[in-house]
């Protein structure tokens, strides 16, 4: 008798599909398209259980789709730009084009071994000319529809090594990860894509993505920030205008003082002589500091006056401007007008620097004072000493005090209603070497020109110098900085900065349907055609940045022509973490390798003796508690391994690593294999016969209510787990099942086996072949449930005597009262208790019970 091998079957079959190619997508027009699709990893060498985790689910429904008839694209690639590759080669001297390459081959064959069904024909490579030039030339059309262009920005500088510190290199106190030094803030002329210009479209369609899960929707919706409220022009002096951004210009006739950014363009216009000292090293200080820090809530206000007064234009108060670190310049106009007995931020303001607070928003049942009050009042009331206003009930509603603030200012021509995103321009430009160039030469008389289509790409020098010191070792490099300009030939110097990794993986899901493609980023018509991805599977960590950056190129490419959806992804899973136990000094608050603890089932730290807290925590080197997908594929198989990832928790929420389970889920595979076997060996012919016995009606209704039950955990949410158990419950009961020369038993053979395939597809595919199948079980359509064959004939009926049940017996489904109480009579059951006694009275509750009353 053969014995389960997995190491053996799971390599034969992973070479023999390759061999046949039936991985490979299939364009057949005839069929409809599923675009099945895992967040493609960062190559950084080493596969960990989260990876594996999320490409056995997306796996999972891309060979379930295709046995259901769908031609399905399941494609694989790499994000293969970005900073570990060019510090190992700070590190370690190793060129980063080298270090990546190296890290994918690791990765793909590791990700061969667990069978994943991938076309590796479309693989991409973000780091691959072949596919850079594609991402230069979708720059190139953000540039030319006026979406990219260049403004300072501070960037993090350290002032010993000379050099621009991605976020990153900066650890938590502010220093260079390399040299140690206190990171200064520096402005540098950046590149930007115009995002802003997208922000209430990419809030709006938030509402055709009713495939997502509602928490990702609401991070996307809280980071592009709607607000809305009106701008209104205030007037200095001098009769320049200040136009600040409110949410509630209601209160306008409670602004006691004005609030400009540090970096307000007016500041120096409007400090006086007597004042320009103190606003002068205000700025400086305020220009090192980040804009946490500067928001921060529970920070102490600080500010400067500049000397001067503005105008407020619903009273004509003179009231003093003064600039402040809270008030940012990126957001709404730069200036606020200050309400400090309705703003907690101006209100402490107010009171630090003795400035004169007015109430103009009175709660019912109280009087407030400005001169009294200790917090600002942001709530309900009714508008006080507001001229127009007064009455009228503060808030945002129709007929309130916003709508009718914003009605008078816009009568008046003293400002207008507006939104506000707290949405940014998204800074692309990075100071680094390994990253996509950004394709434009800087021209003495042209200025920004283009690199022209034909010139694409604009490579990466092989022969760079990496020391991470000085400027970006691009720009160190003259004789490639140095060119003609290609517009005018007059000597030009190239742009030095590279792309945010986050451009590369904004398309690359549009790359796949046509990713061989040389003369264009993509055919439109075969994108349009696999597109939107039908189910994306990732991290919630992408929540926000890469969703909304992709959700942003696909509506930029479909205003250039280039796409007909608005949408990227249809639907999106975002699968839960992998834990594992961990041993955790909870006085100390270290972790312990399970290596230096004596004896598990009493941790106790080596060094101090105290006892461990066992915490399942997210698997992780720091923790001691990461589980090598490598060991468990070893021993158990990549079968075993992604039976287990599906059976231990449904795909959405936090797994916890069980050596038991992984182990169970060998044994339960074990007993397929036997099963299948033994099926084998025994030769049973399945012979047609007429009418099915009740055994075999029992196992033919277990076998159907597996199709019904997996089938139904397969739509919608995804419930692997639960349909795992479906199969384990088909196996026990052909495991159980008396009649194993019946044709209903083979049928449940293979039904077990086709249902399994997508799960364990090696030894499907192995015990499949065995049963003398021809072609692949993952060529095999996905079965249908007989619904003649869910129907139940028989039910528990329970037998009571005197109240008390006794146990139950099988009776036919719907008979009634009357055989109901025939049968229970008769029973052996019944009659055991019955004995020697008198029936009094029998009560029946047909489908459900009997009760004998006796004496
Ligand atoms: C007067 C006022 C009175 C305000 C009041 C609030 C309450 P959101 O919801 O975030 O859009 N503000 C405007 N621009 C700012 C900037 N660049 N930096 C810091 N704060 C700024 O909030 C908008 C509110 O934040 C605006 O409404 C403004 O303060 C402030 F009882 O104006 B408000
Ligand atoms: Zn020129």
């Amino acid at each position: 008798e053969s014995r389960y091998n997995p190491a053996e079957i799971e390599e034969k079959w992973q070479t023999a599909w390759d061999a046949q190619g039936l991985d490979q997508t299939l364009e057949d027009p005839s069929k409809p398209k599923f675009y099945a699709l895992s967040m493609f990893p960062y190559p950084s060498g080493n596969l960990h259980m989260g990876h594996v985790r999320n490409y056995t689910i997306t796996d999972v429904i891309a060979r379930v789709q295709r046995m259901r008839g769908y031609r399905v694209l399941h494609p694989m690639g790499w994000d293969a730009f970005g900073l570990p590759a060019e510090n190992a080669a700070i590190d370690r001297g190793i060129a980063p084009a080298k270090w990546t390459y190296q890290n994918v081959a690791q990765m793909r064959a590791q990700l061969k071994r667990l069978g994943l069904s991938y076309d590796w024909d479309r693989e991409v490579t973000t780091c691959s000319p072949d596919y850079y030039k594609w991402t230069q030339w979708i720059f190139l059309q953000f540039f030319q529809a006026g979406l990219a262009y260049q403004k300072e920005a501070a960037v993090n500088w350290d002032p010993i090594d000379q050099t621009v510190l991605a976020n990153e290199q900066v650890d938590s106190e502010g220093k260079s990860w390399r040299s140690g030094a206190k990171v200064e803030r520096r402005l540098l002329k950046q590149w930007f894509l115009k995002i802003t210009d997208y922000a209430e479209q990419l809030l709006q369609d938030l509402n055709q993505l009713d495939g997502w899960p509602e928490r990702v929707r609401l991070m996307q919706e809280n980071w592009i920030g709607k607000s809305t409220g009106a701008e209104v022009v205030f007037k200095t002096e001098a009769g320049d205008d200040l136009t600040v951004y409110t949410t509630r210009p209601d209160t306008l006739w409670g602004a006691t003082f004005m609030v400009l950014s540090p970096e307000h363009p007016l500041v120096d216009k409007l400090t006086t002589p007597a004042q320009s000292a103190a606003v002068a090293a205000y700025k400086a200080e305020a220009a090192d500091k980040s804009e946490i820090d500067r928001t921060a809530e529970d920070r102490e206000k600080t500010g400067v006056w500049t000397g001067s007064y503005a105008i407020n234009p619903v009273n004509g108060e003179q009231i003093p401007v003064w600039i402040a670190d809270y008030v940012l310049m990126g957001y709404g106009t730069g200036a606020i007008m200050a309400v400090p007995a309705h703003d907690q931020r101006d209100f402490e303001f107010a009171r630090k620097f003795g400035l004169k607070v007015k109430v103009v928003v009175q709660p019912e049942g109280e009087t407030l004072d400005g001169d009294t009050m200790t917090v600002a009042h942001a709530g309900e009331g009714v508008m006080v000493h507001s001229g127009p206003l007064d009455g009228i009930p503060a808030g945002k509603g129709a007929g309130q005090s916003v709508e009718a603030a914003v009605k008078w200012l816009e009568a008046n021509g003293k400002g207008k209603g507006t939104a506000n995103y707290r949405l940014r321009d998204w800074l692309i430009s990075r100071q680094r070497y390994w990253g996509c160039p950004i394709p434009v030469v800087h021209c003495p008389s042209c200025g920004t020109v283009p690199v022209p289509d034909d010139q694409l790409p604009v490579t990466l020098p092989e022969q760079v110098e990496f020391s991470g010191r000085g400027p970006s070792p691009l720009a160190k490099l003259e004789n490639w900085v140095n060119v003609p300009c290609p517009s005018c030939g007059e000597p030009a110097k190239r742009e030095t900065d590279t792309m945010d990794t986050f451009i590369c993986s904004s398309w690359y899901f549009l790359r796949y349907p046509d990713a061989r493609n040389e003369s264009a980023a993509f055919d439109p018509a075969k994108t349009n055609d696999w597109m939107p991805v039908d189910q994306y599977v990732g991290g919630i960590e992408h929540a926000i940045l890469h969703l909304l950056y992709s959700r942003f190129f696909t509506k930029v490419l479909r205003d250039r022509h280039l796409l007909n959806f608005d949408e990227p992804f249809k639907r999106l899973l975002t699968q839960g973490m992998v834990q594992a136990a961990a041993y955790k000094n909870p006085v100390t608050g270290k972790y312990i390798a399970p290596a230096d603890i004596a004896d598990l089932s009493d941790p106790r730290d080596p060094a101090t003796g105290d006892r461990l807290e066992v915490v399942f925590e997210k698997m992780s080197k720091s923790k001691y508690n990461g589980i090598d997908p490598k060991d468990v594929l070893e021993k158990y198989g990549a079968d075993t391994a992604r039976m287990f990832i599906l059976f231990k928790a449904p795909p959405e929420k936090d797994l916890e690593w069980d050596d038991a389970d992984v182990e169970g889920q060998f044994r339960f595979l074990n007993r397929v294999w036997r099963l299948v076997t033994e099926f084998q060996a025994s030769g049973a012919k399945p012979q047609g016969s007429g009418e099915l016995t009740k055994p075999e009606k029992d196992l033919r209704r277990a076998i159907h209510t597996a199709i019904k039950e997996i089938t139904e955990d397969l739509e919608g949410d995804y419930q692997f787990n639960t349909a795992v158990s479906e199969l384990m419950k088909l196996s026990n009961a052909l495991n159980d099942a008396p009649c194993k020369e019946s044709p209903v038993y083979a049928e449940g053979i293979e039904t077990l086996l086709a249902l399994l395939a997508p799960f364990a597809p090696h030894i499907a595919e192995e015990l499949w072949h065995l049963l003398g199948h021809a072609d692949s079980v993952h060529h095999h359509a996905w079965p249908v449930a007989d619904p003649e064959a869910l129907v139940v004939d028989e039910i528990p009926l329970v037998i009571q005597i005197m109240g008390k049940t006794r146990g139950t017996i099988q009776v036919p489904a719907g008979a009634d009262a009357q055989t109901l109480e025939q049968l229970a009579t008769e029973s052996e059951l019944a009659q055991r208790y019955i004995e020697g006694k008198t029936i009094k009275k029998v009560v029946v509750v047909p489908g459900k019970l009997v009760n004998f009353v006796v004496q």
